[in-house]
């Protein structure tokens, strides 16, 4: 193809039995270091199969950079324009506004790269699935350091997290946030709408606050909030909130990941050094550590029954 001007002309990448154009190859999209959009588009080959166990079937928000991370970022719930027909998608539906959107819904690697094409350097999918999008399969833990909490706080506050899902029976998947949080993930029967996902997820906030009052906060209004604290953020779960899926790429100069460590590393890993440039390495010699995350479903009927028991006792502050 010809380049025009100053573009550099557009290369195609073969994914499975697809062909994907990528257009202005060269646009250096993270100037830290100077990855490009290929070097992006190549990355997230070099995880294929995480970023898809991340997305698959599931109603994704893009966010978008056409001009790389120093530029505008574009917020974008609807499938972009011009899609081929091999890119699937899911409506969803916002009855406030008597609105819906058909958002991108990945069933293969190459709506990935599509959407990388799309100039799309952030993947947030929702936590439920396009057979029921009413009813999220993923109950997500966000653990949002205030801003002059250290990373010290977070891991310990990641291990009472850890605890207490432990003797809940449940199976937690930690990543870094690619900021300077951890997330952690749980797979749940889907049997309840968003409402009941934040009710319980709030539940388990607080209590992971009781066991570690100074560390941890679930104050809703973020002036009231210690600064030194970690943030239990139960409310991701909310309806058409989205956080940064497994494997996704920030949209930092630095290119930070998302990316999945096992619950061993909590102590050592460096959030920063986790990075389009190290992360396929990672990834070629351990393998998606998110592998086994759809081989265990957890009931939130106790936490739910927590829930109800402080409502009820009305020591459960503004839910
Ligand atoms: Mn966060």
């Amino acid at each position: 193809m010809a380049a025009t001007g100053s573009t550099s002309p557009a290369v195609e990448l073969e994914v499975g039995d697809r062909s994907v154009r990528i257009s202005n190859p060269d646009r250096v999209y993270f100037p830290a270091r100077g990855e490009t959009k290929l070097d992006l588009a190549r990355y997230y080959l070099s995880v294929g199969d995480g970023i898809l166990r991340a997305l698959r079937e599931r109603p994704c928000m893009l966010h978008r950079f056409p001009e790389g991370v120093s530029g505008e970022k574009v917020h974008q719930k609807r499938l972009p324009r011009g899609a081929p027909p091999w890119v699937e998608t899911v409506r969803v539906d916002f009855p406030r506004y008597h609105r819906y959107a058909e958002e991108l819904c990945v069933t293969e690697l190459a709506s990935v790269i599509w959407a990388v094409q799309m100039s799309t350097v952030e993947f947030h999918p929702w936590n439920s699935r396009r057979s029921d999008t009413e009813r999220p399969d993923e109950w997500r833990i966000d653990l949002d350091p205030m801003p002059e909490c250290g990373l010290d706080t977070v891991r310990r506050v990641a291990h009472v997290a850890h605890e207490v899902l432990d003797e809940l029976g449940a199976v937690g998947w930690p990543k870094t946030s690619g900021g300077s949080g951890l997330h952690v993930y749980v797979r749940i029967e889907p049997r309840w709408g968003f409402a009941d996902v934040r009710r319980a997820a709030l539940a388990f906030a607080h209590e992971v606050e009781r066991r570690s009052p100074v560390d941890v906060t679930t104050t809703w209004w973020r002036k009231d909030r210690d600064p030194r604290a970690v943030f239990v953020d139960y409310n991701q779960n909310a309806r058409d909130h989205t956080i940064a899926s497994a494997y996704s790429v920030r949209g930092f100069p630095e290119a930070t990941v998302s990316t999945p460590i096992s619950w061993e590393e909590v102590d050592d890993v460096m959030p920063a050094d986790c990075t389009i440039a190290t992360v396929p390495g990672r990834f070629a010699s351990l393998g998606d550590l998110h592998a086994g995350i759809d081989d265990v479903v957890f009931s939130l009927d106790t936490l739910l029954e927590w829930a109800e028991r402080a409502e009820r006792d009305g020591t459960s502050p503004r839910a």
